[in-house]
């Protein structure tokens, strides 16, 4: 089981959006993400910034290479008013790289 961890970028005063949007999670998208193997799912965000970061664990994909499933390009096409995303509605999204950990 792999940790990893990526940023996304939020657009300004869409915090309470993204919240609602993210505690009113689609089921089909949980059970989708939870059959690809990723769990232990937060995201985190820097207000100063807008930039959230996200952490999961995983077996397999990523949530961020499941974007050929139709659950997920929906999910991204709602996300996309109130996010950076790349011409295909994904989420605009850097890989960061583990320089600690402590078990
Ligand atoms: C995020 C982004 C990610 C997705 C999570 C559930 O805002 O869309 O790609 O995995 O939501």
């Amino acid at each position: 089981m792999q940790k990893i961890a990526f940023k996304m970028k939020l657009k300004p005063g869409m915090k309470a959006e993204y919240e609602r949007r993210h505690q009113a999670i689609w089921p089909e998208l949980v059970a989708l993400l939870k059959e690809s193997g990723i769990s232990d799912y937060t995201i985190f965000l820097d207000g100063e910034s807008d930039t959230l970061f996200a952490v999961q664990r995983l077996t397999d994909s990523s949530s961020q290479e499941l974007g050929k499933t139709e659950v997920v390009q929906r999910w991204w096409k709602y996300m996309a008013d109130i996010m950076e995303t790349n011409p295909d509605y994904s989420p605009v999204s850097t890989p960061l790289t583990q320089v600690f950990h402590l078990d």
